[in-house]
């Protein structure tokens, strides 16, 4: 009894060790692909170096037919090399805000919203918004609302944005 079983465990340890070794060849057809393959990719990888440079624009706030919620919309745009993550905002319109991600014809909030590096970040009707929810009054169209968004990955942390209150219907050139 024991050589059979004596013999299986090796047996074991012997595919065990395949597999690893299947593995790492995987990995490195992986990494190799990637580095032969992408110079120009590199080239400009290069250009994006050191933390997430962060800018916001096109903000707007369309005006909410109650006081019960807002959307906000705006993109953040990253010249910097790092990925930043927008996980919170604040703003005295509203008790709080959540960040929505639109699936189908559903909202459903998320955690934060990934500002890639080099790339950017669009909230906009119909996708990824801000959800203003127990808003203090019903803004006028024209009022100024003021947005402190809070990110992960960027210096300076918080970046704070006049956002302006557009008709209910408004929807941005372009
Ligand atoms: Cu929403």
């Amino acid at each position: 009894m024991r050589r059979p079983s004596a013999a299986v465990a090796l047996t074991g340890g012997a595919l065990g060790a395949v597999a690893v070794a299947a593995t790492c060849a995987v990995l490195l057809a992986g990494c190799g692909a990637g580095t032969s393959g992408a110079s120009g990719a590199s080239d400009a990888a290069a250009t994006l170096r050191g933390p997430a440079r962060l800018a916001v624009s096109g903000a707007y706030i369309p005006r909410p037919l109650l006081t019960d919620m807002a959307a906000g919309y705006f993109t953040v745009t990253n010249s910097g090399g790092t990925a930043a993550r927008l996980t919170s905002v604040t703003t005295p319109l509203a008790a709080h805000v959540t960040l929505h991600t639109t699936v189908g014809t559903t909202m459903r909030q998320v955690e934060s919203f990934t500002v890639p590096a080099g790339g950017s970040l669009t909230l906009g009707s119909g996708g990824d918004h801000l959800m203003l929810e127990n808003l203090v009054r019903r803004p006028a169209v024209g009022d100024k609302v003021t947005l402190t968004l809070h990110f992960d990955h960027a210096t300076p942390a918080t970046m704070s944005v006049t956002v302006p209150v557009r008709p209910t219907t408004y929807t941005p050139k372009g």
